[in-house]
């Protein structure tokens, strides 16, 4: 009920978008914050302090064991195992005649890890609850302490509360369903046979990010890679290694360490550019990486990366990174000093009806978007697997990554500003050394308010500490229309925003007010991009062009011919990414053409091309030109 609820409201704002129109700016509470250049050039890099609660960078080049594989699971759907008021659940098996517990792991079921649990057992297909995930774990922990080596166990993302239990203690909690998170385990790892435990829970929540309401399947469980990653007693935690805003050729980054002591040398290498840089890490570990190198700057067409290498006297890291500048210019976005235009698409983490998990899931999510002439992916609506990043970093697509701040927030819920900077600082971490992600979304289609506003605008502020070298952007709710034809973006979060996202769903959930090329979009100063719009159609089904309720193809491929016309006279659109990718299921979607799924795929969730498709493939042909 709450999420029809909640999609009957947001349907009920699409329509009342002339209404809001009118009221925005009595709505509007906060100020927004705009940065002048020199208050960019001025901000402190990124503190210590985030840095060093931030998962460890680059776990690819680590020295680790991989976690995945068969885990035994253990369905717990009052979430008995994890109340207030019994004892959390162990992994125990009973020794005595009158001992008994009345749950077991050793003859429980099995789950592959990474993968979403809904899909896996047909029991679980519509599972919101808890599961409890068992792993045995045979460590030379001895040996690695003799090293003097430190172990965590990292995750590279569990839906959507995490609880983590090692041989009976507790390791820690995160929230989140798509960020990553690490606990140590140093001190509690056994010589021999170890147990890891970790309750998942999915349900939804009112104070979640995302709430109660959103438009896509809740897989859950241990949907990412999980790994035991060792280190040196003084590791390399972090670094940010990327050019300074304004320039082409200066890197203005760190590098941060921790542990024992964390005030060593550290030396940056890029052997390609001769670049060979000392810096001196202070107390806290930070040490401050500055040089120039005349790089091959990274762009869509030429998707140059260089071999950097990070090490201190024990510990080093080697990384592919991409070097480009980015910048806004008036209502033009600059890639490496030139105009661009995005030609993007936006997808969901899913493939064969399943939650998306590996490289080669990744790349075929990537191939489409190419196929499709993209210069650009929108990760909707939450920051996806660390593959994703890392394989647009090699094929050269531009990235727009998103925290899961999607409508019906509850701002206003204790603890929500904390949630939201930590879920924003936890995907910056992951991915600010990739070239490819050139913008960080803060939200996806939240309604202008004093709360929303205020808490937003300071997101903002947060992403720019976080991260000087890219775009703030969130998509926001279909503007309204002014004197019948004039649409007018005039939510407070603007302000706030270096890129402007609208999602506009003319010609499907409202009406168009007058002909596509009489629409006028009245500017606002900034970059525009088109983040949403879409019409949903069955693969297959055929009929009349102008028929919405058939679901039919025709009329798919002459709304997107409709959008186009309006699109082509916007002087100040720098980009477009259709609704969406792929068909992808979603249980508020039981029309019975639609049969769980999102029909507004270009494609259908097997991949087929429906009509629609070629008609975006050739706007993307010509606009390449
Ligand atoms: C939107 C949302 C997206 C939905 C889409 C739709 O505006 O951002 O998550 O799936 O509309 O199909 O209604």
């Amino acid at each position: 009920m709450a999420i029809r609820a909640e999609f009957a409201a947001v349907r009920l704002l699409r329509r009342l978008g002339a209404v809001l129109l009118a009221c925005a700016p009595l709505l509007a509470g906060a100020q927004g914050y705009t940065p002048r250049p020199q208050e960019r050039a001025a901000a402190a890099p990124t503190s210590v302090a985030e840095a060093a609660s931030a998962p460890l960078t680059n776990l690819p080049a680590r020295q680790r064991r991989s976690l995945n594989g068969t885990w035994q699971a253990l369905v717990d759907p009052y979430a008995d195992g994890i109340s207030q008021w019994k004892a959390i659940w162990k992994d125990q098996t009973a020794t005595g005649k009158t001992q008994f517990f009345e749950y077991g792991f050793d003859d429980s079921v099995t789950l592959e890890v990474p993968g979403d649990f809904n899909t896996q057992r047909p029991d679980l297909m519509w599972l919101e609850g808890s599961v409890w995930y068992r792993k045995a774990l045979d460590y030379d922990v001895a040996a690695a302490r003799r090293a003097g080596r430190r172990l965590f166990v990292h995750f590279g993302g569990a839906n959507y509360r995490a609880d983590v239990f090692l041989n009976g203690q507790k390791l820690g909690s995160h929230e989140g369903g798509f960020t990553p998170f690490q606990f140590e385990m140093t001190d509690r790892l056994q010589q021999g046979d170890n147990r890891l435990l970790v309750h998942v829970n999915n349900q939804r929540r009112k104070d979640g990010i995302p709430a109660l309401g959103f438009d896509w399947f809740n897989y859950g469980g241990l949907t990412r890679d999980v790994d035991l990653v060792e280190t040196p007693s003084t590791y390399i935690q972090d670094y940010f290694i990327q050019l300074a805003p304004g320039s082409q050729r200066r890197v203005d980054g760190w590098v941060k360490l921790a542990g024992s002591a964390p005030g060593q040398p550290v030396r940056v290498r890029i052997a390609e550019l001769n670049v060979d840089v000392r810096a001196q890490a202070d107390a806290n570990g930070y040490a401050p990486v500055r040089f120039e190198a005349p790089f091959v700057l990274w762009s869509p067409a030429q998707p140059r990366l260089y071999k950097v290498q990070v090490s201190t006297p024990d510990d080093a890291l080697e990384e592919d990174i991409g070097f480009r500048s980015l910048a806004v210019r008036g209502d033009e976005i600059l890639l490496n000093g030139e105009p661009v235009f995005l030609r993007g698409v936006n997808f969901h983490e899913e493939i064969d009806g399943r939650r998306a998990h590996s490289k080669a899931d990744a790349r075929r999510m990537l191939q489409h978007a190419k196929d499709l002439g993209a210069n650009f992916v929108r990760l909707a609506h939450y920051p996806h697997n660390e593959h994703v990043a890392r394989l647009a970093d090699r094929m050269g697509l531009l990235v727009w990554e998103e925290i899961p701040v999607y409508q019906g927030i509850d701002f206003a819920a204790p603890g929500m500003q904390a949630k939201l900077a930590t879920m924003l600082a936890e995907m910056i971490g992951r991915d600010r050394n990739r070239a490819a992600v050139v913008m960080w979304s803060i939200a996806n289609e939240t309604s202008p308010g004093a709360e929303r506003n205020a808490a937003l605008s300071a997101l903002a502020q947060r992403a720019r500490e976080l991260d000087r070298s890219r775009l703030v952007a969130a998509a926001l709710y279909a503007p309204g229309i002014d004197d019948g034809h004039r649409v007018a973006v005039t939510d407070p979060l603007v302000a706030s925003l270096d890129v402007v996202g609208v999602n506009e769903y003319f010609g499907w959930y409202v009406p168009w007010p007058v002909e596509p090329e009489q629409v006028v979009w009245k500017p606002f100063g900034k970059p525009l991009l088109i983040t949403e719009f879409g019409a949903e159609a069955r693969h297959g089904h055929h009929g009349a062009d102008d028929v919405a309720s058939a679901w039919n193809e025709e009329f798919q491929a002459e709304f997107y011919r409709k959008q186009l016309r309006m699109l082509a006279r916007i002087p100040f659109l720098r980009g477009s990414a259709p609704w969406v990718l792929m068909d992808f299921r979603s249980p508020v979607r039981m029309h019975p053409f639609q049969a769980g799924y999102n029909r507004k795929g270009l494609l259908s969730e097997r991949g087929e091309r429906k009509l629609a498709w070629q008609v975006m493939r050739d706007y993307y042909a010509e606009s390449e030109r």
